[in-house]
């Protein structure tokens, strides 16, 4: 049996194109992701955020929802659109939303951990040539800034970003994500931008606004693994190593980006001049902790016809149904890694769950056995890594609700709350009445 102590933190995460709707209401103008999901062929069954879970309107029952859990902590983000809907233009009315819910939040005991960029980049910015503009490290700043000053009385944990792999390849290489670039130049420069708004953001919150909660960033890491002991797919592995976790990993502690990873890219991109004096310092300013999004392992190989020369390979191992491999020993040994090569702050685990078909049934019931064993054994190699000393304070499960799954819509279900998408009922599933079990007895 596994035991967790008092102070360890559980949680769920959102976030608020994902969960919100509400795309017109209390002032919002539209973002990156609006734009995108309007265009044709570029998110499943041309599925938008306008309504999602219409939380906007709903959040109280939502917060229902987290009390009935019995978590300590609620990750959610804030949509940028909704304080800055122009440039320069503050919008009381869309902070006073975030203020409600923190407040409630606080009411009911439960910790805020509030993101400040999760993916929603308002379309004015991005009119302005979004982030591959350096200009946006200061309009970023300045919402930012905003949300110190009005929220930091009521949050209890701030993250600048989620996933900036996710914001810079998923959406300026890869093309699937939000703006839907395909430009490895632009993507390396949105990094770049994004990691140095995250350290600019840290030294406001601390050195100019002298304000103390705990602040961090949240990085998606995935322990990458050859397809064979071939030297090719050895090679292959390593570059996607570089390409998904040191890209970001190395600038924020180690105030570099890796070298292999600029040759491989000085192919493609033209030059490195984005990168001024002071700015890996800046990046790699100190926070208090360190998050990772935590899904699934990665099994790579050699690819000839590929720019980067890496391709995902067939593994043999377990799928959900994202098609992800289930592999709670490969976290085990990322974090150890992480430990070893990489940092000694507190860490949290911001992220971790996983899509599978659910079935409601008449009764009002989800029998998700799959999403409940993939929990409980992410959450059981936490308790061994932290009997290693490995000092992971927190974990969050993706997510509170089923909601807007990106490119894929509504068809993927990462909730442990089943949500009606017709009539916005909301069910919990056997998993989240299983989560509520080991948060309330801290044990497993
Ligand atoms: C997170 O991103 C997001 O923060 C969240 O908004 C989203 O809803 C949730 O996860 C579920 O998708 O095996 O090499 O193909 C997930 C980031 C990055 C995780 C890519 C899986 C696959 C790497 N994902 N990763 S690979």
């Amino acid at each position: 049996m596994q035991t967790f102590s008092k102070d360890f933190i559980f949680g769920t995460a959102t976030s608020s194109y994902q969960i919100e709707g509400a795309a017109n209401e209390g002032g919002r103008t539209p973002s990156i992701w609006d734009e995108f999901s309007k265009t044709p062929g570029k998110v499943w069954n041309g599925d938008t955020g306008d309504v999602a879970c219409d939380h906007y309107h709903r959040f109280e029952e939502d917060i229902e929802i987290i009390k009935a859990l019995g978590v300590d902590s609620y990750r959610f983000s804030i949509a940028w659109p909704r304080i800055f809907p122009s440039e320069g233009q503050y919008n009381p009315e869309g902070m006073e939303f975030y203020k409600k819910l923190a407040k409630k939040l606080n009411d009911a005991g439960i910790k805020p951990f509030v993101t400040l960029y999760h993916w929603d980049m308002p379309k004015w910015a991005y009119d302005k040539g979004g982030w591959v503009n350096r200009d946006s490290v200061q309009w970023f700043l300045d919402y930012a800034e905003k949300c110190f000053e009005e929220l930091d009385d009521l949050v209890s944990m701030w993250i600048t970003h989620n996933e900036p792999w996710c914001a810079a390849l998923l959406g300026y290489y890869e093309g699937v994500h939000a703006p839907g670039h395909m430009n490895l130049d632009e993507a390396v420069r949105v990094s770049h931008h994004l990691l140095l708004s995250h350290g600019k953001a840290v030294e406001l919150y601390k050195n100019q606004l002298h304000l103390t909660k705990p602040i961090g960033i949240t990085l998606n890491l995935s322990p990458v693994y050859p397809a064979s002991e071939r030297v090719e797919d050895e090679l292959a592995a390593n570059n996607y190593d570089g390409y998904l976790n040191r890209w970001f990993l190395d600038p924020v502690f180690k105030a570099s980006y890796p070298k292999d990873m600029m040759n491989l890219y000085s192919k493609q991109v033209s030059s490195f001049d984005f990168i001024q004096e002071g700015d890996m310092g800046t990046i790699a300013t100190s926070c208090d902790f360190f998050g990772i999004n935590f899904y699934n392992r990665a099994l790579i190989r050699y690819s000839t016809t590929s720019p980067l020369l890496f391709e995902p390979a067939e593994s043999d191992y377990p799928k959900t149904g994202m098609g992800w491999d289930v592999s709670p020993n490969e976290f085990k040994e990322l974090i150890r890694t992480l430990r070893r090569d990489f940092t000694d702050l507190p860490m949290y685990i911001t992220e971790n769950g996983a899509a599978f078909q659910d079935v409601l049934e008449e009764d009002g019931t989800v029998k998700d056995v799959e999403r409940r064993e993939y929990m409980e054994q992410h959450i059981e190699a936490i308790a061994f890594l932290n009997e290693e000393g490995m000092n992971i304070r927190g974990y969050y499960l993706w997510s509170l609700l089923d909601n807007f799954e990106w490119a894929f819509g509504y068809d993927k279900r990462f909730g442990i709350t089943y949500v009606d998408f017709q009539t916005q009922k909301r069910y919990m599933k056997d998993s989240a009445k299983r989560y509520a079990e080991i948060v309330h007895s801290r044990q497993l």
